[in-house]
């Protein structure tokens, strides 16, 4: 087989194989001739299939074969096509973008991706859940992975972050009892993608450190609509090391364009039925469209003074720095532009890891981050089956590579010739540069060998308060309602008193909603707390969700339920005045293949209404004719689309023959309210839409959850 790689456009390259040539993407063939022909089907080794269908069997009806080379090398190679998923993460999704610097931090770093402005600097980033294994579903209640690898001229940078800048636990120590807690219980192998159950609470309720992560888990955070709508956190504080040696202490933030959203819980749950794969399909559906996600990286910097008169301990992961203390400034923005060719080779095997960092950039002690610096090296020698998994292409680094590291499963960039050790008499290889290289911040160490944790990690409850205190009223119901609905499935009543407990050392109004929920008889003492909690701790409003939504609807997507018969004109003008805002539009039909309006045009529809509940969109729209809304009127998705748009307090457009929809849906007159829109004119549609920039109409929610 003679491989000539000659040609690269786009990453593809043109091989050569016998008569043919097959182009070849980063990651494998395309299956594609250059000239568009199909190529001849071969095995591994290169060798022309005749027949792809049938087993060599002796006569039709006789036995198998040995002999068939080809069937034992296909079977043989399925049989082998899975790897171990990670064992926390394992559910992930990921796209390929830039990041690029517009604000320089060369006085603080001498990392040229923090120092450089105005360099497209190649990215990869990975979103996931983390409890559920690889086929859960996207909406379950979860911290969200945001892990970025920047493929920097200095080499490979990976800033492996979270959707929340804290952590549960304090001490890498007690990571893999954390994880065996939340995910199924080991004897009955579930419930899968779910902290409702009573290992996780028993755990967490023995575990103060826990209480401030979660208020997050517990909150809106834990139910994004969209990782475009998400933020992300380095979480620890890591070190910028500038050019004289200086070190300045860092947190990064990645804060969306598009402003903050979430879901509401009873949305999560039955999303996860009517798409698993919600926030995939989001993602992917925004990059084919050209609508490119986008995030701004902020940097929180502060030095030893601030580090050292802080309320709490920097190295703290289940601590946050306010940003009303220490601003967040932005410096760069990550735009995510191009989904993968391949989700194994890509998104699968991308493996990040925390002590991946570039000159400039340094650790610090905190105790949770050295124990990553462990831990990921550890975890993708054993997922991707040895140490050479840096010679899969989407974890090699872009800038050159020279070592004299060699041999192993899949060995791919062995050195060539005689020098495979240095100093060498050969003049062979490459030589270590104290000017360039990477140089560890030289930190003074003294201490006694110990087993310890800094005096204020004890503090466990004065943060989780400010949390719940920046909090908007229709946010704390919602945290209130998270706590009672995964302790109510929890089976063993002292493990709800005991949150309960912890949650009177946090909120007595929270504690005592909490209890009522769970009908517990007495409100139990409250937790002893470790260090007496911090009163009088300003809310932060860069902690809420609903204080951080986006000023417009774009991205955004509304359902618009039609038929047989559906004004042409209001259609029409709906769909302009969602176009100029950036949002999308599903038309929703009794049956896929369309709908014949008023102009007796046929419009193809994207979705019949059995299979698109209003969970899927952002907003809703009803728009049928007399006729059709007397057939949906027998129809019972129609019916729990109205009901359940209404439930999750969003805005509901209706047109002039939608009222009995309406009706079917449980909405009386009396229900009308400002977020049910008549769009009776092509007029109405704009101040609809413009309606639809906050989100939800929230005043609504507290008439439909009574219990
Ligand atoms: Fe972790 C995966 C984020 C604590 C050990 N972690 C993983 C991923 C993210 C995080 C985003 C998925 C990366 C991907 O998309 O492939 N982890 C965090 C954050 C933490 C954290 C923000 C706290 C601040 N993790 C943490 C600790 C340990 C680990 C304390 C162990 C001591 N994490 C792992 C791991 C994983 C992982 C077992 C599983 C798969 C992988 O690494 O590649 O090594």
């Amino acid at each position: 087989m003679a491989d000539s790689a000659d040609k690269r456009a786009d990453n593809r390259i043109e091989v050569t194989i016998g008569d043919q040539t097959v182009e070849r993407g980063p990651q494998g063939a395309t299956h594609q001739t250059a000239k568009g022909e199909t190529p001849t089907l071969t095995t591994q080794q290169g060798v022309p299939v005749a027949d792809d269908q049938n087993t060599l069997k002796a006569g039709p009806r006789g036995a198998s074969l040995m002999e068939d080379f080809h069937f034992r090398e296909k079977i043989f190679h399925f049989d082998h096509e899975r790897i171990p998923e990670r064992v926390v993460h394992a559910r992930g999704y990921a796209a390929h973008g830039f990041f690029e610097l517009t604000d320089s931090l060369a006085e603080y770093t001498t990392a040229s991706v923090l120092g450089k402005t105005g360099v497209q600097v190649p990215v990869f980033t990975r979103f996931s859940t983390v409890a559920g294994a690889k086929g859960s579903s996207d909406l379950a209640r979860d911290v969200r992975g945001f892990a970025v690898k920047f493929y920097t001229e200095e080499g490979n940078w990976d800033l492996v972050g979270n959707n929340m800048p804290v952590f549960f636990i304090q001490d890498a120590m007690k990571f893999p009892d954390m994880v065996h807690a939340v995910k199924e219980e080991p004897d009955s192998g579930f419930p899968q993608a779910q902290s409702a159950h009573d290992n996780f609470w028993d755990f967490a309720s023995l575990s103060p450190e826990t209480v401030h992560m979660l208020m997050w888990v517990m909150s809106d955070r834990a139910i994004p609509r969209s990782f475009r709508f998400m933020e992300g956190f380095g979480v620890h504080s890591f070190r910028l090391i500038n050019a004289e040696g200086k070190s300045t202490y860092v947190k990064f933030h990645w804060k969306p364009k598009s402003g903050l959203q979430s879901v509401v819980w009873n949305e999560a749950l039955k999303i996860n039925g009517a798409d698993p794969d919600f926030h995939r399909r989001d993602l992917w559906d925004a990059i084919q469209s050209g609508d490119f996600p986008e995030w701004e990286l902020g940097v929180q910097l502060f030095d030893d003074a601030f580090a050292d008169s802080f309320d709490f301990d920097i190295l703290d992961a289940t601590k946050l720095i306010p940003e009303e203390l220490v601003p967040v400034r932005r410096v760069g923005r990550m735009v995510l532009n191009r989904v993968v060719d391949n989700f194994f080779a890509e998104t699968e095997q991308v493996a990040f890891c925390t002590q991946n960092v570039v000159p400039g950039i340094g650790f610090t002690n905190d105790p949770l981050l050295q124990g990553r610096n462990f831990s990921y090296l550890d975890t993708q020698t054993k997922r991707l089956g040895g140490p050479n998994f840096t010679h899969i292409p989407i974890n090699a680094p872009k800038c050159p590579f020279h070592n004299f590291q060699q041999d192993g499963h899949m060995a791919m960039h062995n050195p060539k010739g005689r020098a495979n050790y240095e100093p060498n008499s050969w003049g062979q290889g490459p030589r270590e540069n104290p000017q360039r290289g990477y140089r560890h911040y030289e930190e003074a160490l003294e201490g006694r060998k110990t087993r310890e944790r800094g005096e204020l990690f004890a503090d466990h409850y004065s943060q989780a308060r400010q949390f719940l205190m920046s909090q908007t009223s229709t946010e704390r119901t919602h945290i209130k309602n998270a706590f009672v609905f995964e302790l109510s499935k929890c089976q063993t009543p002292a493990i709800r008193s005991r949150v309960v407990a912890h949650l009177r050392n946090v909120d007595e109004d929270l504690a005592k909603a909490v209890a009522a929920g769970l009908r517990l008889e007495a409100l139990p003492e409250a937790a002893p707390p470790a260090r007496k909690p911090l009163t009088g701790l300003p809310p932060s409003d860069r902690l809420s969700i609903l204080k951080n939504g986006p000023d417009s609807f774009a991205g955004r997507k509304i359902g618009v339920v039609v038929t047989d018969g559906t004004d042409a004109e209001l259609l029409k003008a709906l769909l302009e005045a969602a176009k100029a805002e950036g949002a999308n539009v599903e038309l929703i039909a009794p049956e896929v293949g369309g709908v014949k309006t008023t102009d007796g045009k046929l419009l193809a529809a994207g979705q019949k209404i059995v299979g698109a509940p209003s969970v899927l969109y952002d907003a809703v729209v009803l728009l049928p004719s007399a006729d059709g809304a007397k057939r949906l009127a027998g129809e019972a998705t129609a019916r729990d689309f109205v009901a359940d748009a209404y439930a999750h307090a969003k805005f509901i457009g209706y047109g002039r023959d939608a009222e009995s929809m309406l009706a079917k849906g449980g909405i009386t007159s009396a229900d009308k309210d400002d977020g049910i829109i008549s769009l009776s004119a092509a007029g109405d549609m704009k101040a609809f839409i413009q309606s639809c920039r906050a989100l939800r109409f929230w005043a609504r929610e507290s008439k439909t959850h009574s219990v």
